[in-house]
């Protein structure tokens, strides 16, 4: 069982808490306020212990190869071939500089100390917030992480089954413990695409936790 007292060398990683995936937004994650209150919970208590904050944003030029608009005759949810492997194509969702992309006014996290920005290359997505989907272009992460002596990375937020999975996975990639505090994300779950990525996580490695472990805990 993972130690869960927090300490100064853990991060808290809230992973795209933004309109576009909450409800009424343009890839809504089914029940994503529902991660708000824990979360907010949750980055007191990493405060409080002395831990790290930081936000992901996913962040896409308009006609982004992500987006189904961008190629003809596609539709949402459908899958298509990139250069660097099969992608899921999406509604047109987080353009760079629309309310959409923005993170959530009621997400308390204003002593985050780094955001990072994904899905800006034009021909590339990237749901982990270590590397694009390319799997070669990084982001800095891991080197932020190791610079300023963090060794454990929690994440929570949305969507559960694709940014938050593929970070967790990076994460213990990297050489980082990785913790998903479960009851604190949602899933978009696209053909049983949850079931499936807790079991490869549970395969990888990752560990999990729910917010009240780390509540209870100091
Ligand atoms: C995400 C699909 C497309 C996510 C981002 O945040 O999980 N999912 N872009
Ligand atoms: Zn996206």
């Amino acid at each position: 069982m993972t130690d869960l007292a927090l300490r100064p060398g853990d991060a808290f990683l809230v992973t795209d808490l933004q309109y576009d995936f909450l409800p009424g937004g343009a890839l809504a994650v089914p029940d994503g306020d529902g991660v708000i209150a824990p979360i907010n919970a949750l980055v007191k208590r990493f405060q409080r212990a002395g831990a790290h904050v930081l936000l992901t944003q996913d962040w896409h030029p308009p006609g982004h190869s992500s987006f189904a608009s961008s190629h003809e005759g596609k539709y949402p949810f459908e899958q298509i071939e990139m250069p660097y492997g099969p992608q899921i194509l999406w509604p047109d969702h987080c353009v760079q500089g629309t309310r959409g992309a923005e993170i959530a006014r009621n997400l308390e996290a204003d002593c985050a100390e780094l955001v990072i920005r994904k899905g800006y290359n034009r021909a590339i997505d990237s749901y982990s917030a270590f590397r694009e989907a390319d799997r070669e272009t990084m982001t800095g992460l891991a080197g932020y992480l190791r610079e300023r002596g963090i060794t454990r990375l929690f994440s929570a937020g949305l969507a559960l089954d694709f940014c938050v999975f593929w970070t967790a996975c990076d994460a213990v990639e990297a050489g980082f413990d990785s913790i998903v505090v479960t009851d604190a994300c949602r899933a978009i779950d696209i053909d049983g695409s949850r079931e499936k990525t807790m079991q490869v996580m549970r395969e990888k490695g990752v560990a999990f936790c729910d917010t009240g472990d780390l509540l209870g805990n100091g």
